[in-house]
């Protein structure tokens, strides 16, 4: 800090006279602990750790052990119902398998990156050659198209864990393919990761050029080991399973190829593909949510994320009676384009049996839907259980007992 020693002895002082009536104890260690005693030397100077007190821990997603019993990495979900903010620490950001993975020990310096297929000049990079280019830093959601809500889950972690939000630094793929130049009729490009086709998604051009990204950064470090190191593909806003990790190849096609990953049918329409792979609009509520317990009536400040992949969300609302009347809830700093957007809302809570919900609309004006409207749509007969189809981004409600516990409340 750029203060001299006659300034920050006044800032201390009056930093004291803010504290008022705290006596010096205070600002002491807690009992029987001396400062840098908890901690070992690594820790204290190599790589920070965070306090023992701290229990969030990520858990295997929909009931398969990770890792499995043949050391298989499989989904494993964030827990949301202890965030704040909206950055997904790394050591907690979900991870999505699509065969299940032994996650590669790559070496970075051994690493390439080749481009080829309908271009001029196929260009082979190394990661030294990537990290000298022009790089961009984004804010960016990834989900899951497996990331579902049923009444048979009970947690937010359990129903919405399959996303997290991170910061992505890396080179824009557009800048790869200008310089390879892209040949008249490449209008599709599939990304391989090491585990070869296993790890291959078919992208449409016109998303590869917009803002899809080429990351060997994630939240100001190298990316994780989980989520791609030493380089994945980002396709902001489009289902997980496109944003390939452990990038080694990208092939510049004229039609979509249906690799292992991939569904549909080989004569995909590029526009019609796109839409199908894009996110949300979605949100949820993180606090209070299921499983969690209120202490009793009074103030609470509701909070959740919203996401789209159609751009920046742009408004939230909080429904406190099963969706009957909706209030605007406040979104929280600036909602980044594919990004989750923390929302809040100041609540008094009377006490009574009551059931929470939100609703995100982006910047396109598209609305997250509730499950009786998908219902609807897809002719289920009311009361009758089911299954969203695609993607799920249905309202998700959350009930609040008597007793102040929190349950899902899809019946
Ligand atoms: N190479 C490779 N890339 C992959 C996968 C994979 O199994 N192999 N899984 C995909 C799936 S299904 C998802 S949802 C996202 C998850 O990214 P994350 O693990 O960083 O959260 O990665 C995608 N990229
Ligand atoms: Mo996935």
């Amino acid at each position: 800090m750029g203060l001299k020693r006659s300034d920050r002895r006044e800032f201390l002082k009056r930093g004291a006279a803010l504290a008022g009536g705290l006596g010096v104890a205070a600002v002491k260690p807690a009992m029987g602990q001396t400062p840098g005693n908890i901690l070992g030397t690594d820790e204290l100077v190599g790589y920070g750790k965070r306090s023992r007190f701290v229990k969030s821990v990520r858990i295997p997603h929909g009931g398969r052990p990770s890792p499995d019993a043949f050391g298989l990495d499989f989904h494993i979900a964030a827990p949301l119902q202890d965030s704040v903010g909206v950055i997904t620490p790394s050591s907690l950001h979900y991870m999505g398998t699509t065969r299940g993975s032994f996650v590669p020990d790559i070496n970075p310096a051994e690493h390439r990156l080749m481009i080829h297929g309908m271009v001029d000049r196929p260009l082979i990079f190394t990661m030294d050659e990537l990290k000298r280019l022009p790089s961009v830093t984004r804010l960016h959601f990834i989900e899951c198209a497996g990331n579902r809500s049923s009444s048979r889950k009970t947690t937010v972690q359990e129903t919405h864990g399959m996303t997290s939000c991170a910061e992505w630094t890396g080179v824009l793929l557009s800048t790869l393919l200008k310089e390879a130049g892209v040949q008249d009729g490449g209008s599709w490009i599939v990304a391989e990761g090491v585990e070869e086709v296993k790890g291959a998604s078919s992208i449409p051009m016109a998303k590869a050029m917009e803002d899809c990204l080429l990351c060997y950064g994630m939240n100001g470090e190298a990316v994780r080991p989980q989520q791609g190191f030493p380089l994945r593909l980002l396709v902001p806003g489009f289902e997980g399973i496109l944003s390939v990790k452990w990038l080694r190849r990208i092939k510049v096609v004229d039609r979509f190829y249906m690799t292992y990953n991939d569904y549909g049918n080989l004569s995909q329409d590029a526009d019609d593909a796109a839409l199908k792979m894009q996110i949300g609009p979605k949100s949820v509520i993180t606090y209070p949510s299921g499983g969690q317990q209120l202490p009793g009536r009074g103030f609470y400040q509701i909070s959740g994320l919203a996401w789209s992949g159609g751009g920046a969300v742009s408004r939230v609302e909080i429904s406190t009676d099963g969706g009957r009347s909706w209030t605007d809830a406040d979104i929280r700093g600036t909602a980044h384009p594919m990004a989750h957007t923390r929302f809040s809302y100041n609540w008094n809570w009377d006490g009574s049996e009551c059931e929470l919900q939100s609703r995100c609309t982006d910047e396109l004006g598209s609305i997250q839907s509730s499950r009786a409207q998908i219902a609807e749509f897809w002719n289920v007969p009311p009361g009758q259980p089911f299954r969203v189809r695609g993607h799920d981004n249905s309202i998700q409600p959350w009930r609040i007992d008597r007793d102040g516990s929190v349950h899902n409340a899809i019946s």
